[in-house]
């Protein structure tokens, strides 16, 4: 099938289309425990808020046993319950009591790395003879020093680890405690395949995969084009054997559920994204990729005077790239996740007075857009970067490690600390704000990451009581998506590429039309989308004055005042 015809081919009707991912991050929701830490029960207690969002699908980061080096994303036990988080019973509670709500669980899997604690590395690192010395990947020192890899985690920023007992080094891309499988190996396939199975027949509704692109490794370890790929990371991506995996787990796993998968497409371009979810190649259901990171760090500002941080042009280019580049497969869309710092923060402003405004702009660009939205928990209310000063405040590996690097090297420590304000990960992973009380509600005890000191102002509780308030916006917004299914299913043309303020685009299918637009920045800005909005119906807006209705002296004209962080969708006749 050539580009054009996947791209114009109708999507085929899938729950997990039609459905809004809302990402749990365990240890941060709820403590039912008293310990500090957020668990399966506290989950459990608050489902009655999850289900009043609105919201269908719940991603649940890492719960299985893990010694937490990096939170749960170096797991110990494929099978087991992390102890932080519960037992299996309070497992299958939960699993039980979101389906009776009529909501789905995906987990999310580590299938590129163990911890070093897991029993196959346990036995793998004793000897070369060990049967389990093959599921991992080894550098034999006598060939000498291992082949340059970089690691994300590493202190050194050195892939390879040597072992003394089997005088070899073993790769990690992430943390020396996350060493990575070797799927060339017939047997890690299995064995990868059966734990799938096992949730699944559990009765877990799919997997978010993580580093899922990773996952081969070419053998003969080849020097690295630098120039192609900066940083290693997207080489990683790129292994010889990786859609043979894919395409094998598909046959072996996804294909005999009624399951969703979705894979983290760390270092996967827009124009290859196509490869893993287009139906007829069998794979993946969906990728989400590491646009919206890039361009808050990477891009200037489109004009000092657009009154927006970032590139928005580029912003637009990417999620468009993205609908593109997917084919005839299905796209997601997400601005912010338990490893990118707070949405508001990045995207809007977490600042008086645009904080509620920009809070919401951001969620009707989420529900407006083509793809399963991927929302993160606490986005609804608007919670925002925490800003720790000092490096004992965060529990981060990366932060942690990457500190202790720069230390060594002597560099810019305060420098460092600035940036990590702006980009660290513990942003997001501060505990959620329920109410008024000590911890935020969170937890009873001292909370595993300072609780954000906003609580007192940002919090459920308060924004339960205010119909304007953003999570009250949320709701309305998620049901207007649910109510259309143009919002769902419909094509999307942007409009403005390169308006540097505004993001125009049109949605239509299934029947229906819809103009969406949306200013991103701080100052009044103008859209122009190209035609005369006549009779044109304003059907959702940011504004508490927006209200609905035709508006004939505004839709006659060919461009549309929009004030800051303003969003408004239209119904086109
Ligand atoms: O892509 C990256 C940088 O360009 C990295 O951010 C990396 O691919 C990404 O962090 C992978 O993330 C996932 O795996 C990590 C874990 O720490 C993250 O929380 C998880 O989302 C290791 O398992």
């Amino acid at each position: 099938m050539t580009e054009k015809n996947r791209a114009e081919k109708a999507p085929d009707p899938a729950w997990w289309k039609e459905a809004i991912i809302y990402q749990i991050y365990p240890r941060s929701f709820r403590d039912a425990d008293g310990d500090g830490i957020g668990d399966l029960p506290g989950i459990l207690s608050q489902l009655d808020y999850v289900q009043s969002l609105g919201v269908d699908v719940i991603w649940l980061n890492p719960v299985f046993a893990s010694p937490n080096d990096d939170n749960g994303y170096d797991i110990s036990d494929y099978r087991e319950i992390m102890s932080d988080f519960g037992t299996m019973a309070d497992f299958d509670r939960l699993l039980d009591a979101v389906h009776s709500r009529g909501m789905r669980l995906l987990l999310d899997l580590v299938a590129n790395h163990t911890s070093d604690e897991h029993p196959w590395f346990v036995q793998a690192r004793t000897s070369r003879e060990n049967p389990y010395y093959d599921y991992y990947i080894w550098w034999a020192a006598e060939h000498g020093a291992p082949p340059d890899r970089r690691s994300f985690f590493d202190e050194l920023g050195d892939a390879w680890r040597y072992n003394p007992a089997t005088d070899s080094y073993y790769l990690h891309y992430f943390s020396a405690k996350q060493p990575d499988l070797n799927w060339d190996n017939p047997a890690v396939r299995r064995e990868m395949y059966g734990i799938m199975r096992f949730w699944l027949d559990k009765g877990v509704d799919g997997f978010r995969l993580d580093s899922i692109p990773y996952i081969s490794k070419d053998p003969e370890f080849p020097d690295i084009d630098l120039c192609r790929y900066p940083g290693m990371f997207g080489f990683y991506s790129h292994g010889p054997r990786l859609h043979e995996y894919l395409h094998e787990m598909y046959r072996e796993v996804w294909s005999r559920y009624d399951c969703m998968s979705v894979g983290e497409g760390s270092g996967v371009d827009a124009p290859e994204v196509w490869e893993y979810v287009s139906p007829e190649r069998q794979e993946l259901d969906m990728l989400y990729g590491f646009g919206p990171s890039w361009v808050r760090n990477t891009t200037r500002p489109d004009s000092r005077t657009a009154g927006v941080s970032y590139s928005l042009v580029e912003l637009k280019r990417m999620f468009t790239a993205w609908d593109r580049g997917v084919g005839d497969g299905w796209p997601t869309v997400y601005l912010g996740n338990h490893d990118q710092p707070r949405m508001i923060s990045r995207f809007g402003s977490d600042r008086y007075p645009w904080r509620d405004i920009s809070a919401k702009m951001l969620a009707l660009f989420l529900l407006t857009m083509r793809g399963t939205p991927c929302w993160f928990a606490g986005d609804e209310i608007g919670m925002a970067n925490v800003r720790f000063s000092c490096i004992d405040h965060y529990n981060d590996i990366n932060t942690r490690n990457m500190y202790r690097r720069i230390e060594r090297e002597q560099g810019d420590i305060q420098a460092f600390l600035r940036e990590q304000k702006r980009t660290a990960r513990d942003n997001a992973r501060t505990p959620f704000q329920w109410d008024f009380s000590p911890c935020a509600g969170f937890s009873t005890a001292v909370p595993w990451l300072r609780v954000n000191p906003d609580y007192r102002r940002i919090n459920v509780a308060a924004q339960e009581r205010d119909p304007d308030s953003v999570l009250n916006f949320f709701r309305r917004a998620v049901a207007f998506r649910k109510a259309n299914r143009g919002l769902i299913y419909g094509n999307y043309t942007l409009l403005d590429e390169k308006n540097p303020q505004s993001y125009t685009y049109l949605r239509e299918g299934e029947g229906q039309r819809f103009l969406v637009a949306l200013n991103f920045s701080r100052k009044a800005a103008r859209s122009f989308p190209g035609f005369p909005l006549k009779g044109a119906e304003r059907v959702l807006g940011n504004y508490p004055d927006a209200g609905t209705g035709v508006d004939d002296e505004l839709c006659a004209e060919e461009e549309i005042p929009l004030r800051p962080f303003e969003g408004i969708v239209f119904r086109l006749g």
